[in-house]
């Protein structure tokens, strides 16, 4: 009988553990959630370059796990002069971009996808070619979240998905 205080004092230590694992694990993730708001960003696709051009375009998707919409206002990188965000349209045949004017929202419980064919980021005055394997960084800017800073990963445009119009349309850049 004596076995018994043992078993239940180390059934309450081993009670204490978990408890105290549970609360710092989820104090991290609580942490975690804190620092990206409600927004689950994916990584970048950047499209890789050849010597010699200047621009190219970014995608990702962006997810929007809270109750209230939010906006991506801005991007800012350092290998470009300047980034914008855009938007492909077609029109009579045509793909044109055009800059998106007071940003792309990200809706309640909802999500956005900068995919080629549509919208994407937009980086001109470019400072070096980009090569496939290269890892940027990219900072967006949403009205509520705030600035985020992003990986962004120089990949061959084949390897980026999405509705893909460089087969059917000529395409008119008017930078
Ligand atoms: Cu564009």
């Amino acid at each position: 009988m004596s076995s018994l205080v043992p078993a239940f004092l180390s059934r309450l230590i081993c009670k204490f553990f978990v408890l105290l694992f549970v609360s710092v694990f989820g104090m991290q993730m609580a942490y975690a959630d804190m620092q990206v708001g409600k927004l689950v960003i994916s990584d970048i696709a950047i499209r890789a370059t050849a010597p010699g051009m200047s621009a190219t375009a970014g995608y990702l998707t962006i997810a929007n796990h809270g109750m209230k919409a939010d906006r991506l206002v801005a991007v800012k990188a350092d290998f470009a002069e300047k980034s914008m965000i855009h938007e492909m349209t077609n029109v009579d045949g045509i793909a044109k971009m055009r800059h998106v004017m007071g940003g792309v929202e990200v809706p309640a419980h909802g999500n956005v996808a900068l995919e080629p064919g549509g919208l994407h980021l937009m980086f001109m005055g470019l400072k070096d070619t980009l090569a496939v394997g290269q890892t940027l960084s990219v900072t967006l800017v949403f009205e509520k979240a705030g600035t985020q800073k992003q990986d962004a990963m120089v990949k061959k445009p084949a390897d980026i998905g999405g509705m893909s119009t460089d087969s059917k349309t000529k395409k008119k850049h008017s930078h």
